[in-house]
């Protein structure tokens, strides 16, 4: 029992070094995409974004802090436009704006500490949340279309992936702990 617990407890250590990562994404806006299109990002453990930039097709963007703290607890967001943002979601966490624009057809983002990618994923047009007001939302099994319109900026639905990996790792490593101890007692 005790190497379980100590197991367990490394295999979560582990899942929260886990660095930062794209989690939304809100590509083609219902109506206009002029000023509203956002990346929402999430960390397991606080991390310092002094350093991080946000790449796509186009290249790197610098962030520039517009709300919150540099100092990222678990959500951000990454906007095109922030006092439109602001203003469209009542938002009043964390928020950077740097100058980008996303493809409605699809293309690859990323996050990156100097040379270092800490994040990169695609998203495609066939994902879902073409115009229609969803956003798409990182899960376990790849993106999947949000089921709140406006998708969910700084918050998070119950398939969206950071919370359920770690977890889900742990009650797979536990069954097969059990499993192991039960054929050897
Ligand atoms: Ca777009
Ligand atoms: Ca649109
Ligand atoms: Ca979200």
């Amino acid at each position: 029992m005790k190497y379980i617990i100590a197991v367990l407890s490394l295999l979560l250590m582990t899942s929260c070094v886990a660095a930062i990562e794209i989690s939304e994404v809100m590509y083609n806006p219902e109506g206009t995409d002029t000023n509203r299109e956002w990346v929402e990002v999430y960390t397991h453990a606080e991390t310092n974004t002094e350093n991080i930039s946000f790449f796509d097709n186009e290249g790197n963007h610098h962030l520039t802090l517009i709300q919150g703290t540099y100092n990222l607890q678990n959500y951000a967001i990454i906007t095109n436009n922030a006092a439109s943002f602001i203003q469209e979601h009542n938002y009043s966490g964390i928020l950077f704006q740097a100058s980008f624009s996303l493809s409605n057809t699809g293309e690859s983002l990323g996050l990156k500490q100097n040379s270092e990618v800490l994040d990169n994923v695609t998203y495609s047009n066939n994902d879902g949340a073409n115009g229609n007001g969803m956003s798409l939302e990182r899960t376990a099994s790849g993106w999947q279309e949000s089921t709140t319109i406006g998708g969910t900026p700084g918050y998070s639905q119950a398939q969206e992936v950071p919370e359920f990996t770690g977890i889900a790792a742990a009650f797979a490593l536990l069954g097969v702990l059990v499993f192991f101890f039960k054929k050897r007692a």
